[in-house]
């Protein structure tokens, strides 16, 4: 197992030298935030990114991620270009030794939440997510103030994808991402890079938009369009924990025995509703997520993949980007690192 750190760049508040001083933190996740959406990821910048890597003593292991141009999701004419831009941004990758790619393939909005700072009662804050506020909004009447991507759009462009997505449904979208994964898959297969799927999240639909990675039989559907080991899953458990009806450890030991599971980012919520949560300490005590049951398995299946402590709380009075802070995920990383050595130790003491 390796284990890694979101880097947000250059720009990001937290500097390399503190994650390296994390214990047992090697790998960094990171990408190149000022590409153009569509276009090739020039060779020269992704060496660059990976020069102040390891010249910060640290590896850079995983790019999340290449954004897929909504062009492609909708299955527009000029999806071909795209995806041959596609193909060459993960030939560059491969050729610099980077071996795992994230993506994902939800419409219009990445990860969605209705507070980036919900407040604990310890004072802490945290990522939620409530169903009841989200209907609320309406996207085509309110200001885009809602966390996270409001500001990627404006209201014109988002009323014009909008508009677009509704001829587009869950099977539309699949045959979407598989015209997609047939052309890249082979080229991620050649290049050394195995690609893993980032599941929704939440994991059901939002302003009527499709979404289709959301549960174990759209995993099931998705692994089968093409059998290559590169065609993989990044399993997020906060992503997929908001689901009550799956079962996370389950699918990991499927999956993962398959070596289907390049990447995983391990963090903890706490279901409030059918469709609301919010983000927990990763602890398994202070959510849904048995984290013991699935480090449990990752051993078990003998996991030798990529693992970031995904989001974290804001705690300390730490000011930054909302759940990315450096202190909570550090210490999700010693959380996550001690069970796996007492669990690995126990079972191989047995
Ligand atoms: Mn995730």
């Amino acid at each position: 197992m390796i284990m890694t750190f979101r880097w947000y760049g250059v720009d990001d508040p937290i500097p390399l030298k503190y994650i390296r001083q994390i214990p047992r933190v090697s790998g960094i996740v990171s990408a190149l935030y000022d590409v153009p959406i569509g276009d090739v990821w020039p060779l020269e910048k992704l060496k660059l990114l990976q020069k102040n890597i390891e010249a910060a003593g640290l590896k850079l292991s995983v790019i999340e991620s290449i954004p897929v141009h909504e062009d492609i999701k909708l299955g527009r004419s000029n999806r071909d270009e795209l995806i041959e831009n596609y193909c060459q941004s993960i030939r560059n990758m491969g050729s610099l030794g980077i071996e795992i790619l994230c993506y994902n393939f939800m419409p219009v909005f990445d990860w969605t939440r209705t507070d980036l700072a919900m407040e604990h009662s310890d004072g802490s804050t945290c990522l939620c997510y409530n169903q009841e506020e989200l209907k609320k909004i309406d996207l085509r009447k309110d200001s885009l103030e809602l966390p996270g991507w409001a500001t990627n759009y404006t209201k014109k462009e988002l009323e014009v994808l909008l508009d677009a997505y509704l001829e587009v449904d869950d099977d539309a979208l699949w045959a979407n991402l598989e015209y997609f994964l047939k052309r890249v898959i082979p080229v991620a297969e050649e290049s050394g890079v195995k690609m893993g799927i980032h599941p929704d999240d939440p994991p059901w639909s939002i302003f009527n938009l499709p979404r289709i990675i959301t549960d174990e039989a759209a995993l099931d559907r998705f692994i089968h369009i093409v059998e290559s080991s590169s065609n993989g899953i990044t399993f997020c458990t906060g992503s997929f924990g908001p689901n009550s009806k799956m079962d996370l450890v389950k699918c990991i030991r499927k999956y993962g025995a398959m070596g289907r599971i390049p990447f995983t980012h391990l963090r903890n919520i706490k279901r409030t509703g059918e469709y609301s949560f919010h983000e927990v300490e990763h602890p398994t005590e202070f959510g849904d997520i048995n984290m013991y049951e699935v480090i449990k398995a990752y051993i078990e299946i003998g996991f030798t993949g990529a693992i970031r402590p995904d989001h974290g709380r804001m705690i300390w009075d730490e000011k930054g980007r909302p759940g990315y802070g450096l202190y909570d995920r550090a210490l999700g990383v010693m959380y996550l690192t001690g069970l796996w050595e007492g669990i690995q130790k126990t079972l191989q003491n047995k």
